[in-house]
């Protein structure tokens, strides 16, 4: 059952119900235009780094499709739509605007206020152009500036259309996986590189934050940050140092940042002589204040002392997972929230900007039966209204994702949508998930 409680605040029209993609997963047309050429272009075209070899072309082929994407989400009576922009489509290898790419967005986001949703815009949900992974990605403390070029490019252009502004999504995953242990682009694994280059992706937030305050007064601006749960395989000392340790490199590293203007010296613990260089000011303006914390929740993870410094994974058997291998643990959603809450006294209102399981899904007779996905979200629905009950300020909740798309190393496989997508016709098939957060969403404008 999809629905949340009768009497909770999510019935309430001023909560949003939105559903989220990103330019790479879903775009396609990567050459069009003079859209440049991606880490994740380079990365996909690399033997071995994505399953079956499957690249960002076509994609959901959204690109050319993206008049009929927007029908279909309307058609599901959501309020609000949150999706990313691909540096590499707007801005050339000299930082001057391409405006082909521009109005591509310009576009989108004016159709999608035309039908009246809100717009929650990410600036950089991992397609990194290629010409500045050649100067050192995020290795490079330059890059920070860059970013602020394109932040000031982008929201001078789109100002007016953009509810909300996120300036990087994930941050641990582009430091942790694209420089810590290489399962994405840009391939790196080093935990030096990946604190040094988490440090310049959370510089160039706070450099951004202002220029996109200026550009785009009324808009609100935050980030979107994933977190995770761990829990320790025994009540041993050891085994809850390693939990704790988890939650320091999943959560801490990234919101102790933002919120307490420091790095957790247990990360350091955890992965000896990889301080990052900091210098003067950089806390301060990491630390700049945020409208809004966008938070990503999927799972929990089980860990045990790795009887050094560190922990490892001990998965629990007899537990229910998705086509990821993930557990289904809809109360870590809340536990986090609440913990958050006593931890961060500054902490901004909060959307939960993705949330969706993936599964292996067909379609047959014309339907597609998710009945996992409808179970997943009414249980991370409710996990997320008891938060809100202890006291936690959440204002929205976005579905990952609205359609199937390219799931980063595993390519096509793996199946997040809302709506399926044949990528052979591109035909979509709004999935039971998707009819059953339709009739949710009827009920309660019929409520209002
Ligand atoms: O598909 C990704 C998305 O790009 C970022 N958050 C997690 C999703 C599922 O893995």
């Amino acid at each position: 059952m999809l629905v949340p409680p009768r009497d909770s605040a999510m019935w309430r029209k001023e909560f949003l119900f939105g559903s989220a993609t990103a330019s790479f997963q879903i775009e396609g047309a990567t050459h069009e235009d003079g859209r440049l050429p991606s880490i994740w272009d380079t990365f996909c075209a690399t033997p071995g780094k994505v399953l079956n070899g499957d690249t960002g072309e076509p994609a959901c082929d959204h690109y050319h499709r993206w008049a009929s994407d927007l029908d279909l989400l309307t058609g599901l009576g959501l309020d609000g739509y949150r999706l990313s922009l691909a540096w590499p489509r707007v801005m050339d290898e000299k930082g001057r605007r391409n405006d082909k790419g521009l109005d591509f967005y310009k576009r989108l986001l004016d159709r999608l206020c035309e039908k009246g949703l809100q717009t929650f815009v990410t600036l950089y949900h991992w397609d990194l152009p290629q010409h500045l992974e050649a100067r050192g990605g995020w290795l490079n403390r330059d890059i920070a500036y860059r970013f602020a070029d394109y932040a000031d490019l982008v929201s001078r252009e789109l100002a007016g259309k953009v509810t909300a502004w996120a300036t990087l999504n994930e941050p641990w995953c582009s430091a942790y996986l694209g420089y810590g242990n290489g399962h994405h682009a840009p391939g790196l694994s080093d935990p030096r590189c990946a604190t040094q280059a988490m440090h310049h992706l959370l510089l160039a937030h706070g450099t951004a934050l202002p220029v996109l305050r200026a550009n785009d007064p009324r808009a609100r601006a935050g980030i979107v940050a994933n977190i995770g749960r761990g829990t320790a395989a025994t009540n041993s000392p050891e085994d809850r140092r390693a939990a704790h340790l988890f939650e320091v490199q999943q959560n801490a590293w990234v919101l102790d940042a933002l919120f307490k203007k420091q790095y957790p010296a247990d990360l350091f613990e955890l992965w000896p002589g990889t301080e990052p260089l900091v210098l003067d000011h950089d806390m301060e303006t990491i630390g700049t204040p945020l409208d809004f914390l966008g938070i990503n929740y999927y799972t929990r993870s089980t860990v045990k002392s790795d009887g050094a410094h560190g922990f490892v994974e001990a998965p629990l058997a007899d537990v229910e997972r998705t086509q990821m291998g993930w557990e289904v643990y809809p109360d870590g959603l809340r536990q986090l929230l609440v913990q958050f809450k006593a931890s961060y006294p500054d902490l901004p209102p909060i959307y939960i900007t993705e949330n969706g399981m993936a599964s292996d899904d067909t379609v047959s007779h014309g339907e597609v039966v998710d009945e996992q996905r409808i179970r997943f979200i009414g249980a991370h629905l409710r996990a997320l209204d008891q938060a809100m009950r202890e006291g936690v300020d959440v204002r929205g909740y976005f579905v990952w994702s609205l359609m199937d798309n390219f799931e980063w190393s595993f390519g096509y496989e793996r199946r997040f949508g809302m709506v399926h997508v044949d990528y052979a016709t591109q035909v979509r098939t709004p999935k039971h998930s998707a009819l059953a957060l339709r009739r949710f969403l009827n009920e309660r404008r019929n409520c209002a």
